[in-house]
């Protein structure tokens, strides 16, 4: 740190955002979540859960035709072996099998359990699925020596991966989350999240308030971000943030079962360490949502969300503000669509069906449908609302 830390303002700077009360009337957790941006919950969901979505995402691979099973990780070793990532993220397939929509149940009764609310009254973002092959980590890697949010600048631009999920001109900690269950372990090593966390008694409202403050221009809205729910970071601002002691580098050390959740408004991606020679990386297996009450988002909102979803497409985290996620790998950019693997062969197929009426959305019940499979499409509708 240069000098002596920036005094945190005092009295605190307070949260703003449309979800500042509803955290404020849950547990201390959410008023943690509430203050500092982020919040790490151990053994959140029961190693029976845990077993029971690892082993359904194992099937959902299977299905798609990749050999990679996470019960037994050392057949996972290339890209190849699982689904097509972006930032080692499943954006196409994954989020919408039976394993990922029950994943996002539970997750939900976990966030509503700690906002002391009904979990009905929740609705979930259809967001990735986090399946990385253990060669993948994001540039720069993780240091623990000097943590920082991995983030880069290319022609003097912000590159990412580091990142904050909201508009730049948005300026409140409280508008919107972003909840990560892991079914994997996470140490250093591994990928898993990395955020950018007030220090002392700083809030993530004061941390933020201050960023812009000092960097205005790194807040304008750009070419690249034009005022969509999403923005690079720049890692002049993190390095000035550290420096003042107002802001450090968190990667927590993740268990399967534990639920990892932040502010989509401070800076984060994720992020590996090298590790050690001879040790190898852990693949990663986990899924993200955000969640908010129903009764706040707009019928439009809703309406756009059916009709993103409804297409076997994903959201990004803003439920209320859905726009959506990437829609394709970027891998397929530079292969001929015939080499595709059949799976997004029919994914593309079926887009377009549900797109020209002649299928139901996915959402929708369909006459071949099992029990089990009506089972699973009332919990898809009752997170999608
Ligand atoms: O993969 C992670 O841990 C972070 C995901 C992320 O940055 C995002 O979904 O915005």
């Amino acid at each position: 740190m240069l000098g002596t830390p920036m005094t945190a303002p005092d009295p605190p700077t307070p949260a703003r955002g449309a979800l500042a009360t509803l955290y404020s009337n849950g547990s201390e957790n959410m008023q943690h979540l509430r203050d500092k941006g982020y919040l790490h919950l151990k053994n959140a969901v029961s190693p029976e859960d845990v077993a029971m979505l690892r082993n359904k995402f194992d099937e959902a691979i299977a299905a798609g035709g990749f050999p990679g099973r996470f019960a037994n990780p050392s057949s996972i070793q290339r890209p190849e072996d699982l689904p097509y990532h972006f930032w080692g993220l499943d954006p196409v397939y994954l989020p919408f099998s039976d394993a990922a929509i029950k994943a996002r149940g539970i997750l939900r009764a976990v966030m509503a359990s700690e906002l002391k609310v009904d979990a009905e009254s929740l609705l979930s973002s259809f967001d990735a699925v986090m399946a990385t092959h253990p060669g993948y980590q994001t540039q720069p890697a993780f240091d623990p020596a000097r943590p920082r949010v991995p983030m880069k600048l290319k022609s003097g631009v912000p590159a990412g991966p580091g990142h904050i999920d909201q508009r730049p001109d948005n300026t409140s900690i409280a508008d919107a989350q972003q909840c990560f269950l892991t079914l994997t372990p996470a140490q250093d090593k591994d990928m898993s999240t990395v955020v950018l966390a007030p220090c002392g008694k700083w809030t993530a409202q004061g941390m933020m308030d201050k960023a812009r403050e000092q960097f205005p221009d790194a807040f304008k809205p750009t070419k690249k971000n034009p005022g969509d729910n999403g923005m690079m970071f720049s890692p002049d601002v993190q390095e000035w943030l550290i420096a003042n002691g107002i802001a450090k580098a968190i990667k927590p050390k993740l268990e399967p079962g534990d639920v990892f959740i932040w502010s989509s408004a401070i800076p984060h991606c994720a992020g590996a360490a090298k590790p050690p020679r001879g040790v190898k990386r852990h693949p990663r297996l986990g899924i993200i949502s955000g969640f908010y009450p129903a009764s706040m988002v707009p019928d439009q909102a809703k309406e756009k969300r059916r009709e993103i979803v409804g297409s076997h497409q994903a959201t990004g985290q803003q439920v209320h503000e859905p726009g959506k996620h990437m829609a394709w790998p970027q891998a397929f950019r530079w292969m001929k669509s015939e080499a595709w693997p059949q799976l997004y062969k029919d994914i593309k197929e079926m887009r377009q069906a549900v797109r020209s009426g002649k299928r139901p959305r996915i959402y929708e019940d369909h006459v071949l449908d099992s029990e089990s499979a009506k089972e699973t499409k009332r919990l898809f509708r009752s997170l999608l609302g």
